[in-house]
């Protein structure tokens, strides 16, 4: 099954490899804080939240050292404290729980839909007890929620509505960018997202209190008046990474070029593959493709998903099975159903039991593309 005279690709092919923006840009800006001798938490990261918040059309943005981080003091800032119950998707990266679990809120485990892979509200719903609080939705993929069935079952329910839009950034709902929902929204900027500081974060958000409670939280609880306020953290992001930030955000319409080109290249590759589709984005909506996943129907393809996984492995094209197992399935949730939703969550499991991304981004080529396509359709018995 596999290239009998060796890898089909001699170098790896990583799913995740940074899009990189106009290097003399970053150098400058990172010689500028070198001169200014300001490197944390200074006119850069300031630059890069304005602008964060002018591309989401927020009305206020705080920059974090990462999106874990940033979902943990976003829902310290929106008022939800350890014990609390939140909803969440089963099917998301495992980042989105243990932001949860780890100051002591309960990530409740709900079910998805099987097209978008968000959040089902009517699971959720079902779910939501005594000591529910929050709901906090992942536009997985940078598919939007179904925000505005959210925000009505948490106005009936008085719930705290966050998300995860980690994989958010350029996307769109309804037409108008992710990141202006809910109570708060968090990006990630991680070296492998569509826009990256490295490693960082955004939280963004139009309330004015959770706002400022989030800047505060972010540098350990210290107000404008450098008072103390309360319990906080260190989640600063460097004037390093905010450089990155600024430079990659400039380079957005780039990115958003050759991510589509590549979805497309991508789709007619592996037309008329049994058993294999291409995960679309939400009709009508603007997207950043920041992912390439492909769906694995074993019985139809002939091959499991691991399979392939393995075979493409083998031949140098590192794909992922984002988000293989689902997040209920990972310790430490899988040994706790007694504190978490009700197992098993069908559709989030058979969504993961199908799932693999594939490389995209700015570094691959067309060719490269053309070359896996060309190499799934080998590799999938039922295709020959
Ligand atoms: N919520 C959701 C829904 C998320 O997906 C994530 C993170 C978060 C929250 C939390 O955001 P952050 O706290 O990270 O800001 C990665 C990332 O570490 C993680 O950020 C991301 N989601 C997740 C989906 O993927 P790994 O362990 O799969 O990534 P890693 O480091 O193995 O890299 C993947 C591939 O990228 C490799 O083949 C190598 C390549 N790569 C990686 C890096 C770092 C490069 O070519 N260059 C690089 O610099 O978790």
């Amino acid at each position: 099954m596999t290239n009998a005279d060796g890898p089909e690709f001699t170098e790896p092919l990583h799913v995740g490899r940074p899009n990189l923006g106009d290097r003399d840009r970053f150098r400058q800006r990172i010689e500028g804080a070198l001169d200014r001798q300001w490197l944390t938490d200074g006119p850069l990261v300031a630059e890069f939240e304005a602008a964060l918040a002018e591309v989401t059309g927020t009305g206020y943005c705080v920059a974090m050292c990462n999106a874990t981080a940033g979902i943990q003091v976003a829902a310290r800032a929106s008022g939800l404290v350890a014990g609390d119950e939140v909803l969440v998707p089963g099917f998301t990266w495992v980042a989105t729980a243990h932001a949860l679990d780890w100051i002591g809120i309960v990530p409740v485990f709900c079910d998805v839909d099987e097209v978008s892979g968000t959040i089902d509200p009517d699971h959720a719903e079902r779910l939501i007890g005594p000591r529910t609080r929050g709901i906090l939705g992942v536009h997985v993929f940078g598919h939007p929620c179904e925000i505005d069935r959210l925000a009505e079952l948490a106005w009936r329910h008085d719930l705290v509505v966050l998300y995860d839009a980690a994989h958010g950034i350029g996307c769109t709902y309804r037409g108008s960018p992710i990141g202006g929902f809910g109570t708060a929204e968090v990006f990630s900027f991680h070296a492998n997202k569509y826009v990256n500081s490295f490693e960082g974060g955004a939280i963004v958000t139009n309330d004015a209190v959770v706002a400022g409670r989030a800047r505060a939280m972010r540098n350990f609880g210290i107000t404008p008046d450098r008072k103390v306020a309360f319990a906080g953290t260190n989640a600063k992001l460097t004037e390093g990474a905010a450089a990155m930030g600024l430079t990659s955000l400039e380079s957005m319409p780039d990115f958003a070029a050759a991510n589509r080109a590549n979805h497309r290249r991508y789709r007619a590759g592996l037309a008329g593959v049994p058993g294999i589709s291409v995960r679309e984005q939400a009709d009508g909506e603007v997207a950043n493709h920041q992912y390439l996943v492909i769906e694995v129907d074993a019985a139809l393809a002939g091959i499991h998903r691991d399979r392939l996984h393995e075979l493409l492995t083998r031949n140098n094209v590192l794909s992922r099975p984002y988000f293989h197992p689902a997040c209920h399935q990972l310790l430490p949730y899988a040994d706790r159903p007694d504190r978490h939703a009700p197992l098993p969550l069908p559709r989030a499991e058979a969504l993961a039991d199908r799932v693999l991304a594939l490389p995209t981004g700015t570094a691959v080529t067309a060719t490269d593309i053309d070359r896996i396509s060309d190499l799934i359709r080998r590799l999938v018995p039922n295709g020959c």
